[in-house]
């Protein structure tokens, strides 16, 4: 089974596809932890190193790889928004889920990460990173097949959610 996991930073992507790979016991892929895998540097690192416009080639790259490679993949917030990205999710023979996250289960979550985790978060601010969130939204909506609130959810919950609905 294929799974692909769609939505803005901290919308739990990580941690449901963390615990859909548990429950169905299927490999799981991550595009930012591929980002450390092939580089040996974190998305913060990368970004202050290359910039974004580079970090953008390396996810497609990193995303044709993982989509080739079939299933569980939490995808980079920004991944379905290059047309590129958008056609090679569209196409590829997975479910595409997305995780719709309020603003505030958005800034609490980022917040509770910590700044210097998300380059964009650190770049924008939080008023900036939720109207880029609301900018994102309809692309995220068009892309899936499935839409899952989470708000006040566990991850458990959201899995057995998101089964329901496939
Ligand atoms: O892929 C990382 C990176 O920080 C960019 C990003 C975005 O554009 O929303 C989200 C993160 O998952």
């Amino acid at each position: 089974m294929n799974i692909t996991l769609i939505g803005f930073m901290g919308s739990g992507k990580t941690t449901v596809a963390n615990a859909l790979s548990q429950q169905l016991e299927i490999e799981q892929n991550d595009l930012d932890e591929m980002v450390l895998q092939r580089t040996g540097l974190t998305i913060p690192e990368y970004f202050e190193q290359y910039g974004e416009a580079k970090f953008r080639k390396l996810e497609m790259d990193n995303l044709q790889l993982a989509l080739a490679t079939g299933g569980i993949l939490s995808t980079g917030g920004g991944t379905p928004m290059q047309a590129n990205n958008f056609k090679l999710i569209q196409e590829a023979n997975t479910a595409t889920v997305f995780l719709n996250a309020q603003d505030n289960t958005i800034t609490h979550h980022l917040i509770h990460d910590g700044i210097e985790e998300r380059p964009l978060f650190k770049q924008l601010g939080i008023d900036g990173i939720i109207k880029l969130k609301h900018e994102r939204q309809l692309t995220y909506e068009q892309l899936a097949d499935v839409i899952i609130d989470v708000d006040h959810k566990s991850p458990e919950l959201i899995v057995n959610e998101l089964m329901e609905k496939l």
